[in-house]
């Protein structure tokens, strides 16, 4: 083992990247201290118990807590390195920071000549070189880095997850990683504390160039989905089915088209890219335009079901709609900006019943409890026999055993090509 590798470290931010990382690190025999300001996220690790959903992460916790590797607090403690990973929404079109501001400031009077720093918080470009001068005002004791000088007393670098929700514990050890220090040689000490856990290849960079690659990653991927959404409403309008399209055109060696779906939900890719249009407007017209594609996918979902309900009632029915799933992408129990939900709550204001199935949640989500034309079905079969209009938002794999038979006489409004 290098002398540099740290061998106590301090996780501020036990979400849903912090957490996994801290019982990681921890599983690997590194003392974890990790900090959260919820009292009550602090008592559940502390019990052995986690506040997210996400496989084995309840068993692996439950471990590091009980060998003693890891304790939750709700203030830092003195450590060899501080990793960082806290949220940073987007409100009315900017990055918000305070709560990278607020962790700096809690690990500033803790920090001593000698300790690595390293923020994995989503953040604009510049954010992590902000945070070093933040800390170099908190503490005129140590020398911070920056990119015009080596020396310094503390080592500071960006490192972004990567993580996919629903594979975290596998992807947060086997995925490459891009490390990006304020000098090389925060880079390199960065490199150690990866290392310790990571067996894919770790890439080191430039802060700024870190910072830009993990918001790259997800602009991409939201251009692509929105190509494949563009693509739907036009076969829509063509009438072609946009799903066999995709599959053909696929068998092309060098295209590799997304699918449609009735919008771009979860915390990442519908955020990050307005980091970029954040940081260039004028440059960002691509990125821009494939947010706002995405973005109007639940309303033209919407439109259609309008349509069919309205449809219903003309010939004289008091329509009954099902939305198969919730959650902002299939197998997952979250429903953070979830199009899926978003699309249901508008329904749910209608003049229609609407029956709601959504395997990871025993109530309704969200505004949906406060309509009472609204009802959640755990049978999903009874519920199809029972509803005139049927439309899959999510599909989850506990949907695979329904049969395009079963939808036999239904209005069918398949976001996800599942019966296409
Ligand atoms: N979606 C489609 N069509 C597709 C693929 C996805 O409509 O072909 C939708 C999903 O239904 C969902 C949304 O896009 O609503 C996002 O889902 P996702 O699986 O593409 O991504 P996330 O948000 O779960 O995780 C992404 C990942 N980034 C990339 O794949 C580039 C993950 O690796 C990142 O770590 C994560 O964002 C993050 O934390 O930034």
């Amino acid at each position: 083992m290098s002398d540099a590798r740290p061998r106590t470290i301090c996780v501020v931010g036990l979400g849903y990247i912090g957490l996994p990382t801290a019982v990681v690190l921890a599983s690997r025999g590194v003392s974890v201290v990790g900090v959260d300001i919820s009292e009550d996220v602090v008592a559940k690790i502390n019990r052995g118990q986690v506040h997210i959903v996400e496989p084995d992460l309840d068993a692996v916790t439950a471990r590091a807590v009980q060998t003693g590797k890891l304790r939750a607090a709700t203030r830092p403690a003195p450590a060899d390195a501080f990793v960082i990973a806290v949220p940073t929404p987007f409100h009315e079109g900017r990055a918000d920071l305070r709560y990278v501001e607020a962790a700096a400031a809690s690990i500033a009077p803790v920090l001593k000549r000698g300790d690595l720093v390293v923020l994995e918080s989503t953040s604009p470009p510049g954010t992590t070189e902000r945070m070093a001068a933040q800390l170099a005002a908190l503490r005129p004791d140590l020398r911070m880095p920056t990119p015009q000088d080596e020396d310094c007393d503390v080592h500071v670098a960006y490192c972004p997850e990567r993580v996919l929700p629903g594979r975290v514990l596998v992807e947060l050890v086997e995925n490459d990683r891009v490390i990006g220090g304020i000098t090389a040689r925060c880079s390199a000490r960065a490199e150690e504390l990866y290392r310790i856990f990571c067996t894919g290849s770790l890439l080191r960079t430039g802060v700024r160039t870190a910072e830009m690659c993990k918001l790259t990653e997800n602009s991409f991927r939201d251009v692509g989905i929105a190509f494949a959404n563009e693509l739907s409403i036009i076969c829509d309008r063509l009438g072609i089915n946009v799903w066999e399209l995709i599959r053909l055109a696929n068998h092309h060696p060098r295209v590799k088209i997304l699918q449609p779906g009735p919008g771009v939900g979860g915390h990442c890719i519908a955020v990050d890219p307005w980091f970029i249009v954040q940081a260039a407007p004028q440059e960002s017209r691509l990125i821009r335009t494939a947010r706002e594609v995405n973005d109007g996918k639940p309303s033209y979902v919407l439109d259609k079901i309008k349509v069919a309900i309205d449809a219903a009632r003309a010939v004289g029915g008091h329509p009954k709609a099902l939305v198969l799933g919730l959650a902002f992408k299939p197998d997952v129990d979250d429903f953070r900006e979830s199009p899926a939900l978003r699309i249901a709550e508008q329904v749910a204001g209608w003049d229609v019943e609407l029956l709601v199935s959504e395997p990871f949640a025993e109530r309704l989500p969200g505004d949906l409890s406060r309509h009472e034309n609204v009802r959640i079905v755990t049978d999903v079969h009874e519920a199809i026999r029972e509803a005139h209009i049927v439309v899959m938002l999510v599909n989850h794999r506990a949907y695979s055993d329904i049969a395009r038979a079963d939808l036999d006489g239904k209005v069918v409004i398949d976001t996800r090509g599942v019966w296409s």
